[in-house]
């Protein structure tokens, strides 16, 4: 197949006929429960265009979520999993083994944070490596209780419901939710109460009280944060906050977990977003980009740690899907041989000031932020900090009608975040970026 031009092109309004006509036998035959942010029928994606049913080719910041790092259709990632589905599709590793999943393993003990003897374990979505992290944690502790934080996400399932700080749309109606799951003041440097300057100390010993007066430091299993909160709204935590914790984990007995499903593999300009501190956590919890797009995702740790489940605790049918670790070990190998995680770094060199251009004294645009390829503004009322989720509602549409797919997040739903492949050329994420300054301009 010939590539796709990485250029943007609308040849009918967004989304078109085609699409339309897709969307409403979508409706007829789907779920209401299942959202879509853009309503658009996909026809190829590689690089960083989407080209859509009717020839529309739209400019893709969202990779799926973090997910097509490498971009949706890298030749190599294909070429490895066309020729490991001619070996074959699956035999389940609980029941009969292969390679693929071990290499994976060993990738991920040899790229993940600290040079502490590892292990890891593999499952199929974000979500269920956390609850395993969940578990791991718990059986190595012999302890019941989890902390997280306010604007935490993460997952669907429901341990990880529980886990998830937002109700709408992630938990209404959907309890009673998982017992022991305690949550603590995320040290949101913006809308910190004392200031940004003072969020890490005061939010760590906020932690560190009701760990120790209200659950008890010797109930708690395991404490799980995002090292950047993604669905959250892209909240870098401050400075010396992730070390704090994870020092007093260390003094308690706690097993730390970062869970860098979101900002895994090269994303935040690191190839894990704990390195931008020096953070070593005893459990990381990978997924999205690991496979870029096939469906696989990881526990990676301490081998102590690990090691404590029996054999059989741990698995799943899927677990470790043979064509998903040939897409992971293809992935991981253009993400080191490409220099992806330098070229995060530059998305954010490009991406950054342009967006900070949009800042000021009565501007719609709160704040700027993120690391590498993993931005976002947040939007207030001018002069205020209120979310003004309606501006980040017109952004994103009027990206949307001019063929960017932005997405928006966080708790108030006030940020549009930039999740490019990491693939992109410059060209078209300068392009990208003049529609959202444009739209950032109007909705103002
Ligand atoms: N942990 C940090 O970002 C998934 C959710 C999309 P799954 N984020 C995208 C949606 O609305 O469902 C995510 C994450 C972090 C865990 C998860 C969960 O990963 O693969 O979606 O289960």
């Amino acid at each position: 197949m010939d590539p796709i031009e990485q250029r943007r092109l609308l040849r009918t309004e967004i989304p078109g006929p085609r699409s339309v006509a897709l969307q409403a036998e979508r409706t007829q035959h789907l779920a209401a429960g299942l959202g879509v942010t853009l309503p658009v029928f996909v026809d190829r994606a590689d690089g960083g265009v989407i080209l859509d049913v009717d020839g529309n080719q739209l400019i893709d910041l969202a990779s799926g979520i973090a997910v097509t790092s490498v971009g949706a259709a890298h030749p190599e990632v294909s070429r490895r999993v066309a020729e490991q589905v001619e070996r074959f599709t699956h035999t389940c590793f609980l029941v009969t083994e292969y390679d693929g999943f071990v290499q994976v393993a060993a990738a991920l003990n040899r790229l993940t944070p600290g040079d502490h003897e590892k292990r890891t374990a593999l499952f199929t979505t974000g979500a269920e490596a956390v609850e395993n992290a969940v578990k791991i944690a718990r059986t190595y502790t012999g302890r019941p209780a989890v902390v997280v934080l306010g604007h935490a996400y993460h997952g669907r399932t429901n341990l990880t419901m529980a886990m998830t700080a937002k109700n709408v749309p992630y938990k209404q109606g959907f309890g009673p939710f998982a017992p022991e799951v305690y949550r603590v003041p995320s040290p949101y440097p913006y809308r910190w109460p004392g200031g940004a300057e003072a969020a890490a100390e005061e939010a760590f010993a906020q932690l560190a009280e009701i760990v120790t007066t209200q659950i008890g430091a010797g109930n708690v299993a395991a404490i799980v944060a995002e090292p950047i909160q993604g669905e959250g709204g892209f909240i870098v935590p401050p400075p010396g906050y992730l070390a704090k914790v994870a020092a007093f984990a260390r003094e308690h007995g706690i097993v730390f977990v970062a869970d860098e499903i979101q900002t895994g593999f090269a994303r935040t300009g690191a190839m894990f977003a704990c390195e931008h501190e020096g953070v070593v956590p005893d459990l990381v919890t990978t997924a999205k980009a690991l496979a870029a797009g096939m469906p696989l995702s990881a526990v990676t740790g301490r081998a102590e740690i690990m090691d404590a489940v029996a054999p059989g605790g741990l698995g799943g049918t899927y677990a470790g899907n043979p064509v998903a670790c040939a897409a992971a070990l293809a992935a991981l190998e253009v993400i080191e041989s490409e220099g992806l995680v330098e070229r995060a770094r530059q998305i954010e060199a490009l991406a950054r000031p342009r967006l900070e251009t949009l800042l000021g004294a009565d501007s719609v645009v709160g704040e700027v932020r993120g690391r590498g390829a993993m931005l976002a503004m947040e939007f207030v009322r001018p002069g205020t900090t209120d979310p003004a989720p309606e501006v980040a509602k017109a952004v994103a549409a009027q990206c949307h009608r001019e063929g960017v797919v932005a997405l928006v997040c966080g708790t108030f739903g006030n940020v549009i975040r930039l999740l490019p492949p990491l693939v992109i050329s410059d060209e078209l994420l300068d392009d990208a970026l003049g529609v959202i300054e444009r739209a950032v301009k109007e909705a103002s």
